[in-house]
């Protein structure tokens, strides 16, 4: 297996464990990880932590000895596999962190796109270097960076595959933050910053935000409208406004 579920307290951290190939996504390593994240969806884990083993590297991307010698529909077939997978991310019932603790390339920061956040230690090194094989993105990288960093630096990145900094990466919003140490603490230590809070309604706030950048204003209000009057129906916000007015800490429930 070259994909290691554990756990610990409430997260759930999934490690891509193939070091001698700076953990590279071969198709029977995105098998794995989609069959993870389907244990993920079942587990009682309130936050997933990705990352990689050993010290180099998140994840260098596809497997690049793999790619070669396909033909077409084989090719499209593999992108969409990538894409599926990847996407499972977002569908999980709770939030994710990338916990990128050196190259994350190609594929490898397609997936740590995928996350909901990302932080990264301070050695990391990320880019989309598929144009220097002649290549483009396609587990959703076109899709996802300008998401994150805007039109004008998504397109800098993957035409000219440069590679970024964990430093620069924070300052345009690709990671949310560097962490010293070790990435996987870091990782847990900024999770704790939210799953604190109430489960079903975190998903809301995810859904609401996930919905503003594919629709037009007004239709994303209404979605807002809609995902904020059910969070007023949890017995989380109860418990909240009540924590509030008797000046004392909430303690919710996930319910
Ligand atoms: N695929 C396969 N093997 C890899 C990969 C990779 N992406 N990256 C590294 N390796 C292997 C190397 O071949 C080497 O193995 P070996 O010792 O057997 O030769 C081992 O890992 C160590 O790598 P290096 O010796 O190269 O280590 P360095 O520290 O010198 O360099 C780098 C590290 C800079 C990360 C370098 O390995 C590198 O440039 N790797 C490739 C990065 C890259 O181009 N990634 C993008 C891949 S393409 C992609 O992700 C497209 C996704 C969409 C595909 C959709 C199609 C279906």
């Amino acid at each position: 297996m070259n994909v290691r579920l554990t756990q610990r307290e409430e997260f759930a951290i999934l490690t891509l464990d193939r070091p001698e190939a700076l953990n590279a996504l071969s198709f029977a390593v995105l098998e794995q990880i989609s069959q993870a994240f389907d244990e993920v969806a079942k587990s009682p884990a309130r936050a997933l932590i990705v990352t990689g083993a050993g010290e180099k590297a998140f994840c260098a991307g596809a497997d690049i000895k793999e790619l070669r010698g396909r033909d077409m529909m084989a090719t499209k077939r593999g992108a969409e596999f990538g894409q599926a997978v990847f996407a499972k991310l977002d569908k999980l019932p709770i939030p994710s962190v990338a916990a990128i603790n050196g190259y994350a390339f190609g594929g490898g920061l397609e997936l740590a796109m995928a996350c909901t956040f990302r932080v990264a230690t301070p050695n990391a090194k990320m880019g989309l270097p598929e144009i220097k094989l002649g290549l483009i993105p396609g587990y959703g990288g076109t899709q996802r960076l300008p998401r994150l960093v805007g039109e004008a630096r998504a397109l800098e990145m993957i035409m000219t595959g440069r590679t970024v900094g964990a430093e620069e990466a924070e300052r345009i919003g690709l990671v949310n933050k560097v962490v010293e140490g070790d990435a996987v603490e870091g990782a847990i230590a900024f999770a704790r910053t939210f799953t604190c809070y109430s489960l079903p309604v975190l998903g809301f706030a995810r859904d609401a935000v996930r919905r503003a950048l594919d629709l037009p204003i007004h239709e994303g209000l209404k979605i807002e409208a809609d995902l904020s009057t059910l969070a007023f129906r949890t017995a989380d916000a109860e418990e909240g406004m009540a924590a509030f007015a008797e000046k004392r800490k909430a303690e919710f429930k996930d319910a």
